[in-house]
This record gives C-alpha cells, sequence and structure tokens, in this order.
C-alpha cells in the first residue's frame, strides 16, 4: 500500500469526538463574552456538533459534561443525537463546582464530601449504562494552595479509595480514563499532577483504568511525544484531550500554538500502534472558543488534527529504521522533517471528496446558512456557559 493509501486509510478510521462544552459561552475569569446563537441547552449543543461531524464526516461523538449538561432523561437525548447522525461520547464527570468542593473532591479530609463525590461518578456510570457509552473520564480539581495545608500522601489515599469504589462499578467494555494537570484550580500541589500519579493509579486499578494526556496540562518544555510512546508501550494510554497552549492551560484550538509539535505527537501514535483496530486511544478534543466562532472553530480543529496525523503517516518507517540502526542522526531526523514539511492538505481534499464531503469543510459550513439559522431562531432563554 502506498504511503498516501495509508493515509486516507488512517483518515477514514479516525474519529474524533467533539466537547459539548465548546458550543457554549466560555471566557476567562476576566470576562466570558456571548455570542449570537449559542445553544441554550444540551440538545442545541448535539444540534450544532452534528454539524461538525456533517462537514468533517470524522466527528461522529460528542462528549457530555455532568451536570453541565444533565437531562431529564438521558435516553431521550441518545436518540435525539442519533436522529441528528451523532452518538453521546464520554461522560466528564465534574466534581469541581459545587461549594462543598473548597477543600477537594475525591481528596477531601471530610469522608461525607468523599462520599458526595464518590455518588457523583456512580451517578456518571449510571448515565453510561442507560446510554451504552463506554468511558467516564475523571478530571479532578482537587489539591491545595498553601503548604501544610493537607497531608499530601493522606489525600493519595483517598484519591486511590474514591477511585476503588468507582471502578469497581464498571462493567463490560466500559473504562475509566485519570486525567492529570499540573496546576490550577490549585497552585501548590495537585493530587493527580501528572503522567506518572495517573499511571500508577491506573495500574492498581486494572485493565478498565486508563490515563487521559491532556496536551494542555502539562508544564511549558515538556516532551509530550515521550509520554504518549511510554504510555501506548504499556497499553495505558486511553484517551487524548486535544488543544494547544502557548503559556498555561489556554484550551486554544489544537494545532494552533505548534504544530510540530502535534505531528511529533502523532508521529509517536503512529510509531506505537495507535491507529487502526485494537487500539486504545480516543480522541477528543477539549477546547473552549471563547472570541471566535464554535461550531467553525471545532472544524478547524478536527482539520488541524487530521493534518498532523496524515503527516505522521507520511513518515517512511522502514527507511527511518534504517537510519536509526545504522546510527545515522542526520538522515533520520530528515526523514521526519520531510514528513512534517509535506504539504498535505490536497491530499485531505481529496480524501474528503472520496468520503462525498466538500473539499473545504469551512467554506461550505460557511455556505450553508446553517449560523443564520441559528441565530435568528435561538433568541431568548439562557445561553449555555461554562458552568451552565
Ligand atoms: C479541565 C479538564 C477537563 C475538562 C474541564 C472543562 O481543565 O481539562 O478535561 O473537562 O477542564
Ligand atoms: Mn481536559
Amino acid at each position: 500500500m502506498s504511503a498516501i493509501e495509508q493515509a486516507k486509510g488512517v483518515l477514514s478510521w479516525l474519529n474524533i469526538e467533539t466537547p459539548s462544552w465548546a458550543y457554549g459561552n466560555s471566557g476567562t475569569r476576566f470576562k466570558v463574552f456571548s455570542q449570537a446563537g449559542v445553544p441554550r441547552d444540551p440538545f442545541e449543543k448535539i444540534a450544532d456538533a452534528a454539524q461538525v461531524h456533517k462537514f468533517t464526516g470524522s466527528a461522529p461523538t460528542v462528549a457530555l459534561h455532568i451536570p453541565w449538561d444533565k437531562v431529564a432523561d438521558y435516553k431521550v437525548l441518545a436518540d435525539f443525537a442519533g436522529e441528528k447522525g451523532v452518538a453521546l461520547g464520554t461522560i466528564n464527570a465534574n466534581t469541581f463546582q459545587d461549594d462543598d468542593y473548597k477543600l477537594g473532591s475525591v481528596c477531601h479530609p471530610d469522608p461525607a464530601i468523599r462520599k458526595k463525590a464518590v455518588a457523583h461518578l456512580l451517578d456518571c456510570i449510571e448515565i453510561m449504562n442507560q446510554t451504552g457509552v463506554r468511558d467516564l473520564k475523571l478530571w479532578f480539581a482537587d489539591g491545595t494552595n498553601y503548604p501544610g495545608q493537607d497531608n499530601i500522601a493522606d489525600r493519595q489515599n483517598r484519591l486511590a479509595d474514591s477511585l476503588q469504589q468507582t471502578y469497581s462499578h464498571l462493567a463490560g467494555d466500559q473504562r475509566l480514563l485519570l486525567e492529570y494537570k499540573f496546576f490550577e484550580p490549585a497552585f501548590y500541589h495537585t493530587d493527580v499532577p501528572d503522567w506518572g500519579t495517573s499511571f500508577a493509579h491506573c495500574l492498581n486499578l486494572g485493565e478498565r483504568a486508563f490515563v487521559c494526556v491532556d496536551t494542555g496540562h502539562h508544564a511549558p518544555g515538556t516532551n509530550i511525544e515521550f509520554i504518549v510512546a511510554v504510555l501506548l508501550r504499556a497499553k495505558k494510554l486511553g484517551a487524548f484531550d486535544f488543544n494547544s497552549r502557548f503559556y498555561a492551560d489556554d484550551d486554544l484550538i489544537v494545532g494552533a500554538a505548534d504544530p510540530f509539535q502535534l505531528f511529533r505527537i502523532m508521529h509517536e501514535v503512529n510509531s506505537n500502534g495507535g491507529f487502526g483496530t485494537g487500539s486504545p486511544v480516543s480522541f477528543v478534543l477539549d477546547q473552549c472558543h471563547n472570541i471566535e466562532g464554535k461550531i467553525i472553530g471545532q472544524i478547524r480543529s478536527i482539520m488541524n488534527v487530521q493534518e498532523a496525523v496524515a503527516k505522521a503517516v507520511l513518515v517512511d518507517q522502514t527507511a527511518l529504521r534504517a537510519a536509526q540502526v545504522s546510527g545515522d542522526v542526520l538522515e533520520a531526523n530528515s526523514i521526519i522533517m520531510d514528513a512534517f514539511n509535506t504539504d498535505v492538505r490536497p491530499l485531505i481534499a481529496e480524501w474528503r471528496i472520496e468520503q462525498g464531503l466538500n473539499p473545504d469543510p469551512i467554506k461550505a459550513f460557511k455556505a450553508s446558512g446553517y449560523l443564520q439559522q441559528i441565530e435568528g431562531e435561538r433568541v431568548g432563554g439562557n445561553q449555555a456557559g461554562w458552568g451552565a
């Protein structure tokens, strides 16, 4: 199979999940700017996500955040998604927006608060049971702001216990994804700060527990592709949360800040069995579009991921291996750079045409009139926002 056919094959296989919260209003702690036509409930978020799938052909599932996307009947929401041509995706638990969680949730010193947090995680599993969703994603805002505030090791014990209680309720193909983040909202220490901590807990939990790598959750200069290679080798990379950052957890469009880093990550995914049948990796966007259009921002994000993936698949693996074993340092590096410097946009446009898609998804979405339609229809009510 030619390299181009291989790239097209991976593009056809690749599904990229979009997050419901990307369609709502968002901002920084300084200001949330509202946009006309923004969804007012989970149904309207899903309708927008379906547009991203319609024009990219690659975003068939939508991640939910509970309770932001709380509805009376999740089967009704799942059926609605099906009618729109998409399905519900990862269930994201939220134990960070309740007054009770000031000192943490699953690591809180008070057992009653921990119990409340675990009960929420079990509610999330119940939603998975009702809808057939496979993945539960856990990101905890737990941590401390001041040295001495709490006992770090005790908090690890509480975390392990809370995770175990949750994990024991998983059945069938259900998975637990444990996401890490090195700071924020806690500023001194975070209870799951890095991949090592997440990995250690996942190993203890068992085969249904996987690490989630959010690309924005590392200290500047961290070699994320190394983490990806190590986790894939251990068969513990369960998911990506894609976004890009210049400084902290900026949640900007993936590939916008550092397309070369995204390519290097995809090269490790490709080299370590992360693409294709049997891969444990799910590819999810976790972004906020504070000042740019939301649906269009998601479409651009999918395109950026596809470009990085296509370039990674174009790396001549046979030549690379030969250069590596013969110690030809510069040849090995130039093989990588040749792939990165290839303009894959014509290849992807051709692939889109073969899929019956418009070769220019952004232009096609703009021309569809959907934005004008929702701006006209979605008048009144409360727009969804980060936290609503
Ligand atoms: C967190 C983390 C989670 C996401 C929330 C909205 O920083 O990245 O994955 O669900 O933000
Ligand atoms: Mn995330």
